[in-house]
């Protein structure tokens, strides 16, 4: 604590600005907006569990982020993606707390995007890409499928570029994923219970039918051109 901090102490800080902070504090991580209503995805993702999903799960994520860079701002200077890909740079006390919901913030901000209908198929390179790395879409949705279900207890399944023409599915626990090597993922799958309990129960093969229903393959395309451009 600086000697200013003291006097400000002494002086009684309930009248003053929060201590320690930097004259510039930097933004605070915003909650994305859905990019469509909650029942736009209707039958294959329900309302109330979209609703629920962003307005909570993912607003909890964001909420407890802000609440750890609130701590070391200058952590906060740094765009999420930079953080998780050099988490060991992060200061220890706020590490655990940017993993878990720096991850939770940027997975599901990525998520929301990469939903829609009416969900037409690959394009362009993305479709070459699963042609060669899959043999056909419909083995691309299988192994994605599998991956979902091969996940034990909450985390994600991905699908992520290899070098400039060839795509590979992962799978993360928790809110991990390929950010944490500095790899940004095409798009992810989450399978934590919160995304499908409410209509699919302990169905999870169910919720993976429907949710690669409604993956918006054109913005997935476009995105994927930019990955690999
Ligand atoms: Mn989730």
């Amino acid at each position: 604590m600086t000697r200013r901090e003291l006097i400000q102490t002494a002086a009684g800080a309930a009248a003053l600005p929060a201590l320690g902070q930097p004259a510039e504090t930097p933004a605070a991580v915003a909650l994305p907006k859905l990019p469509f209503a909650t029942d736009a995805l209707e039958p294959y993702i329900d309302a109330q569990t979209m609703e629920i999903h962003h307005d909570r799960h993912h607003k909890t994520y964001v909420d407890n982020l802000n609440k750890a860079l609130g701590q070391h701002p200058e952590a906060a200077k740094q765009p999420v993606e930079e953080l998780l890909k050099n988490l060991a740079a992060v200061p220890e006390p706020i590490r655990a707390a940017v993993r878990n919901n720096g991850g939770g913030h940027v997975n599901h901000a990525l998520f929301w995007r990469t939903l829609g209908k009416p969900a037409r198929g690959p394009k362009g390179r993305l479709a070459a890409a699963i042609a060669k790395s899959f043999g056909s879409q419909e083995a691309f949705e299988g192994r994605l499928r599998a991956a979902g279900m091969s996940v034990f207890g909450s985390g994600w399944a991905w699908a992520a570029p290899v070098g400039q023409d060839r795509l590979q599915i992962e799978t993360s626990p928790n809110q991990d994923g390929p950010w944490l090597q500095g790899r940004a993922p095409l798009f992810g799958i989450d399978v934590w219970e919160h995304a499908y309990y409410l209509k699919h129960q302990n169905r999870r093969a169910d919720y993976l039918g429907a949710v690669v229903k409604v993956i918006h393959w054109d913005f997935v395309s476009q995105r994927y051109e930019e990955l690999t451009a």
